[in-house]
């Protein structure tokens, strides 16, 4: 067993204590920014630099996991053909999906948003981030052990992943076709790994629209209770 070892977070110099007032100042300025975060289904095929989205990757790195099992690997996608072929395994899967394998209430929830079986932005947009979860790795230890919690952590990952493009100006899709296992056969991963969500990252097409539905987000009053 390994036995703990610790470092004063003082002598890391990462945590900034702030005074009551600027803590609310920057509250609020990182609500005012995460606000205008708006999921987009029409991306601009301009070309985004690569080092944008590794930087944004290396934040999602930086969550907090299980045992700091850091059960995440992520997939960036910028090849033509690649992406063509993801394009057409979701597409195939988004079909049998919307054709009746969704249950109408199902389908009766996604009515507001507009969405269907045609998936043009996975080809159109820069970069497509394919994210898989760890069902066991060997990060902590050196031995190949069953991770703790894999959903929470990629969950929060993927989080921090889709604030760090918005505050890096790119818009994004969280797509999540049902079964994803085609992901795992394209990309080649291991059955290790579990495909998780795919990430479509970009600029927004000049017209890109945003479902009304998708804007009404509810009040604070609505999902916090203080006791
Ligand atoms: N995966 C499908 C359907 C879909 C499901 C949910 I829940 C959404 O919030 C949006 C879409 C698709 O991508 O069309």
């Amino acid at each position: 067993m390994l036995q703990p070892e610790f470092v004063p977070l003082a002598a890391l110099g990462d945590y900034v204590a702030r005074a009551d007032e600027e803590m609310r100042a920057r509250a609020r300025a990182f609500f005012e920014e995460i606000r205008r975060r708006h999921t987009v289904r029409e991306f601009s095929p301009e070309p985004v630099p690569r080092d944008v989205v590794e930087t944004c990757i290396a934040a999602a790195g930086r969550a907090p996991s299980g045992a700091n099992q850091q059960p995440w690997r992520f997939v960036l996608v910028g090849d033509r053909e690649i992406k063509r072929k993801i394009r057409a395994a979701a597409e195939a899967e988004e079909r049998a999906f919307y054709a009746g394998k969704a249950s109408p209430e199902w389908l009766d929830a996604l009515a507001p948003l507009g969405t269907d079986e045609v998936k043009p932005y996975l080809e159109i947009a820069p970069w497509l981030i394919a994210v898989f979860a760890e069902r066991r790795n060997a990060a902590a230890t050196g031995r190949e052990q069953k991770t703790y919690y894999m959903n929470e952590s990629v969950g929060i990952a993927t989080g921090f992943l889709i604030a760090a493009l918005h505050h890096a100006g790119l818009a994004t899709l969280t797509h999540t076709p049902n079964p994803m296992a085609f992901l795992s056969e394209i990309l080649d991963r291991p059955p290790s790994e579990k495909p998780y969500m795919l990430i479509v990252a970009g600029r927004p097409a000049a017209n890109a629209q945003v479902p009304k539905h998708a804007l009404k987000k509810k009040a604070l009053e609505d999902i916090l209770r203080v006791v």
